[in-house]
């Protein structure tokens, strides 16, 4: 009788490696263990054993039939896939994971923050305002007067007759220097609004705009501060600079400033339109006019400025001949920045 219950044991044990999945298994515990298995069988016959052997055979059966059941539990869970240390076939761990699409910053705003990071480490501090802007800040204070020609109203959109979705960040330089005194170093990014809608404008874009005051500021400072600018931004230590006299209302003397094709290296191509030349920034002394406007002593303090459109410096730096195409949200076209 022992010998057949270990028998058993062993013969039992033997056939859970093999088994592949659930319902083989299960057809094995039937077979074994079930109410008309064959474990149950032998222990019926215990009532024909002697009554000096009964206790210590019964004892060894359900020892036996217990650890059959732990040993075929454990089965179980290999084959579930949830065994200990071990993992069942169904689980290909090989099988790459699926990838979370990731998102990434609009192109334009990757170009917004390279522009911010240089001035903030030139010393500038950020300072950011309203789009819609009172008449004074957006025009009057900048010493551009009811009749001045930049006044045309098909320039900007106009919200009541003194109140205006901004056409520059300089409204919050005036709104800076009201606030402060000299020295100041500050840039104002953000999205301003013109009535112009083709290849090369928006009715929206954006412009990063930074002035300077203090003490005896002078044009060379502005060259070095704008040359310092360009050999970071465009990754260039020997990139040439030129500064063609122009007119903004707020600076005088003022400036284009124009940077070496960056795309041919000045040899002439698409981009700089057979020039060698890319237009990147405006830029001048600020207007003693301008000065006086918040109170500052145009014979104390003088102030360099200069303000540049993001998505044009986005255009050349990736080659782009529609600025259209970064409001269009083609996330094909937006993906390869
Ligand atoms: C430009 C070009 C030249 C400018 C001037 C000022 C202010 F408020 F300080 F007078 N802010 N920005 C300026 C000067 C902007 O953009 C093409």
């Amino acid at each position: 009788m022992e010998q057949e219950l270990r028998q058993l044991q062993a013969e039992a044990e033997s056939k859970l490696p093999s088994l592949e999945n659930l319902e083989e298994l299960e057809e094995i515990r039937v077979q074994y263990l079930g109410r008309k298995g064959l474990f149950t069988g032998l222990l019926r016959q215990l009532g024909q054993v002697s009554a000096e052997d009964r206790p210590r055979l019964g004892k060894l059966a359900n020892e036996i039939k217990n650890e059959l059941e732990l040993k075929f539990n454990a089965r179980k869970s290999e084959l579930s896939g949830i065994g200990a240390g071990t993992v069942a076939e169904k689980d290909d761990l090989s099988l790459p994971g699926r990838r979370v699409p990731f998102g990434r910053l609009h192109p334009v705003t990757q170009i917004m923050d390279e522009v911010c990071a240089i001035f903030i480490d030139l010393g500038f501090a950020v300072a950011e305002g309203p789009d819609i802007e009172l008449d004074y800040y957006n025009f009057e204070a900048l010493n551009i007067p009811q009749h001045h020609p930049a006044r045309d109203m098909h320039d900007t959109f106009y919200i009541s007759d003194s109140i205006l979705l901004r056409t520059h960040t300089s409204p919050m330089q005036i709104r800076a220097m009201e606030k402060e005194k000299p020295p100041l170093r500050i840039i104002a990014p953000g999205k301003v609004y013109r009535c112009d809608s083709d290849i090369t404008h928006t009715p929206m874009f954006h412009q990063v705009e930074g002035f300077l005051v203090d003490h005896k500021v002078s044009f060379a400072d502005l060259k070095g501060v704008l040359t310092v600018f360009c050999q970071k931004m465009f990754d260039q230590k020997d990139i040439r600079l030129r500064f063609r006299p122009s007119f903004f209302p707020f600076t005088e003397p003022s400036a284009e400033v124009d940077i070496g094709c960056v795309i041919c290296r000045g040899e002439g191509c698409r981009v700089c339109k057979q020039t060698g030349w890319l237009e990147i920034l405006g830029a001048g002394m600020i207007d003693p006019e301008v000065l006086k406007m918040v109170d500052y002593d145009p014979e104390e303090f003088t102030g360099f400025a200069f303000g540049l459109g993001i998505e044009r410096i986005a255009m050349l730096k990736y080659g782009i001949d529609d600025i259209r195409l970064f409001y269009e949200n083609d996330i094909r076209f937006l993906n390869q920045f």
